[in-house]
């Protein structure tokens, strides 16, 4: 799942894709280079970031949806909590709705994602982005968030999103200290069994990756966001090797050409097996 930001302010790519002439080219060439997906959004879930209202987000991210559908045959996901950004989306010719809230923000967004019949990933967080970062806490990270995974499934399917349509993300980074974060990637696997959907993967140039770095390195701090890609790629091949159906990454070659490099040591190893 290739990222197209369309916002003046998420945390690595803010600003870069806000004219849609640059948000459709940027999706285009990640269609190009091997996305499976491209994942629109038009409102920063940054750690403090402030909420966008509902007519500025639409005018953001309908004009780039309706584009990419045009020219791409790649399927196109809204990265919205919203239920009239998602409609308004998915009308104009996305098929998923990726909402970080999980339906808890905008409850109408389950019916209209069920009524288009499109996909839906529900995301944990703890919190809310403007504060989520503060002190967050858990008894036990994996299973906390595997209970409210499968709570808000269930309440998916109750409002008619269809059986195969969804799938359920950790949202690491969403309210998580990098020690949750690390453990969420840890417990991938049994994550991944007790939600029974496929499970999608966001690691791509997250701050807990440039924290592990700098720790790793001694260096004080944290790593720059341009400085977080070969991490990135780290996370995104345990991701997978642990379950991970999607991985949603800004930089899509690179972690296109390790999944590949992954499948082909798999199929080497199913060989000799
Ligand atoms: N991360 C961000 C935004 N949307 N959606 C899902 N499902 N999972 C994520 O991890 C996720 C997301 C924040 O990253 P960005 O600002 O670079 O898009």
């Amino acid at each position: 799942m290739g990222i197209v930001n369309v916002t003046p302010d998420s945390f690595s790519d803010g600003g870069r894709f806000l004219d849609p002439d640059a948000a459709v080219a940027h999706g285009i060439e990640l269609a190009e280079q091997g996305a499976d997906v491209l994942d629109v959004g038009g409102e920063s879930t940054r750690p403090g970031a402030a909420p966008v209202p509902a007519d500025e987000e639409l005018r953001r991210v309908v004009p780039v949806v309706e584009r990419l559908a045009a020219t791409t045959t790649v399927p196109l996901s809204i990265d919205t909590t919203k239920a009239s950004v998602a409609r308004a989306a998915l009308d104009a010719g996305a098929t998923v709705v990726n909402d970080v809230s999980a339906g808890r923000s905008d409850p109408e967004i389950l019916g209209v994602t069920a009524a288009a019949g499109a996909g839906y990933v529900v995301m944990h967080m703890q919190g809310e982005p403007r504060t989520m970062q503060a002190d967050p806490r858990y008894d036990d990270v994996v299973a906390q968030v595997g209970d409210f995974l499968a709570e808000r499934i269930a309440a998916a399917r109750a409002a008619g999103v269809a059986e195969g349509a969804l799938a359920a993300d950790p949202g690491i980074g969403f309210g998580k200290t990098v020690e949750h974060n690390l453990r969420l990637l840890a417990g991938l696997q049994a994550l991944a069994e007790r939600v029974g959907v496929p499970v999608l993967v966001g690691t791509s140039r997250k701050t807990f990756v440039g924290k592990v770095l700098a720790r790793a390195g001694a260096a004080s701090g944290d790593l720059r966001v341009d400085q977080r890609e070969e991490g990135t790629l780290a996370t995104v091949v345990w991701a997978v090797e642990r379950g991970a159906s999607i991985v949603r990454v800004h930089d899509v070659l690179p972690a296109v050409r390790a999944v590949r490099l992954l499948d082909a040591l798999h199929s080497a190893d199913a060989g000799a097996a």
